[in-house]
């Protein structure tokens, strides 16, 4: 099991946190942060020690939402029975993959996403846009990452694209294996930070993090489980801690990012065609052919990008239909429950 011992301001926790604790809570409870997720449990640590949860299907214990990494959970401090998810300061989420209407919280806590691509044919402006829209939904700084600038021939190139999606974003250029490249990326690592790595498998995340952790080797503090046998493994999600400090979370590559609940997010990622919208004569204009339409105006000026319209009206409806299909399903199933009297809540899915 884990070797290094922590406190708890080393895995992250903050005064909005300390503030959530009643005196008796302060007294009897132990905070303990998720650091890492698998299909059936959990694992959290206290900074002392890490204990084993089981997910049941209606969560962990009595606790009516879905905990996951980088959450805080308040455990019973004699039987460790958790009591209470403590407030999040952000998440991270999406619509699961697959048939079933769910929702899947990716990461909580966080107070930087590092969007990690690649420079080849993975790189994706519609995709990472769907990133930066998760960033400002979720109210965090986001940093993009772009991978295996060491196999391009003209790596800048990428980084020009990249550009138009954001027109201040950090975007930096890496070999993910080398230690002096990622080296720019330090100053989002401060002590006490909450980051993740985000990307499709195979665009290098787990070599950042591997390669940032072997940046100070010597004091290097990774939390590491029997399981892991030492090695960073992304079958799970899971918190490390990071020789600067930082808590780096390493997520299994997303191969689809559905989005919900997330419109002020993609308002925010396209500002320039939102604002705009704003300007057409009719408040349900679809920008196709209505008259007095500002969308068509800008197109024909050559105003804003066609790329990125479709893309802002495949986002926009995507997330409300998503938000659709959540609500009914929770409508459904309190119908349901009322029929049963079941009156405990229950987590979505
Ligand atoms: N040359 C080069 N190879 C890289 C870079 N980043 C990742 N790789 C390689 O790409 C493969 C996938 O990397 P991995 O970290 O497992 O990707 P993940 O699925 O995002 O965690 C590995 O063979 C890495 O060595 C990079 O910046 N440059
Ligand atoms: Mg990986
Ligand atoms: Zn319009």
């Amino acid at each position: 099991m884990n070797q290094n011992e922590y406190s708890l301001a080393e895995l992250g926790w903050k005064d909005s946190f300390r503030d959530q604790l009643s005196a008796d809570e302060q007294a009897n409870s132990l905070p303990a942060r998720v650091i890492k997720t698998h299909k059936g449990h959990l694992v959290v640590s206290t900074g002392k020690n890490e204990h084993l949860l089981q997910i049941a299907e209606t969560g962990v214990g009595s606790l009516n939402e879905q905990p996951t990494v980088g959450d805080w959970l308040l455990l019973d401090g004699e039987s460790l029975v958790p009591l209470r998810l403590l407030t999040r300061t952000s998440l991270l989420q999406r619509m699961s993959p697959g048939q079933e209407v769910k929702l899947q919280p990716i990461a909580a806590n966080i107070d930087t996403l590092l969007i990690v691509s690649s420079c080849n044919t993975e790189f994706n402006l519609n995709r990472l846009e769907r990133y930066i829209c998760l960033a400002f939904d979720a109210g965090i700084e986001f940093v993009m990452v772009l991978t295996k600038a060491d196999l391009a021939d003209d790596p800048e190139e990428f980084k020009t694209k990249a550009r138009q999606l954001h027109e201040t974003m950090p975007i930096m250029l890496v070999d993910a294996k080398d230690k002096d490249s990622v080296d720019c990326l330090q100053k989002w690592f401060s002590k006490g930070e909450s980051l993740v790595l985000l990307g499709s498998s195979g665009v290098g995340k787990t070599t950042l993090l591997n390669t940032i952790n072997e940046t100070e080797k010597n004091k290097t503090a990774a939390i590491r489980l029997a399981d892991d046998k030492g090695r960073h493994t992304t079958t799970t999600r899971s918190l490390h801690v990071m020789p600067s400090g930082a808590l780096l979370i390493d997520v299994p590559g997303i191969r689809e990012l559905q989005l919900h609940d997330c419109e002020a997010g993609v308002y925010s990622a396209f500002s320039e065609i939102a604002e705009l919208t704003e300007e057409c004569k009719f408040t349900d204009c679809s920008h196709t052919n209505e008259p007095g339409c500002a969308i068509k105006k800008a197109l024909d000026e050559d105003r804003i990008d066609i790329r990125r319209l479709k893309n802002y009206l495949k986002l926009l409806s995507e997330t409300q239909q998503n938000k659709e299909n959540i609500s009914e399903k929770i409508k459904r199933k309190s119908s349901s429950g009322k029929k049963k009297k079941q009156a405990k809540s229950k987590w979505i899915g």
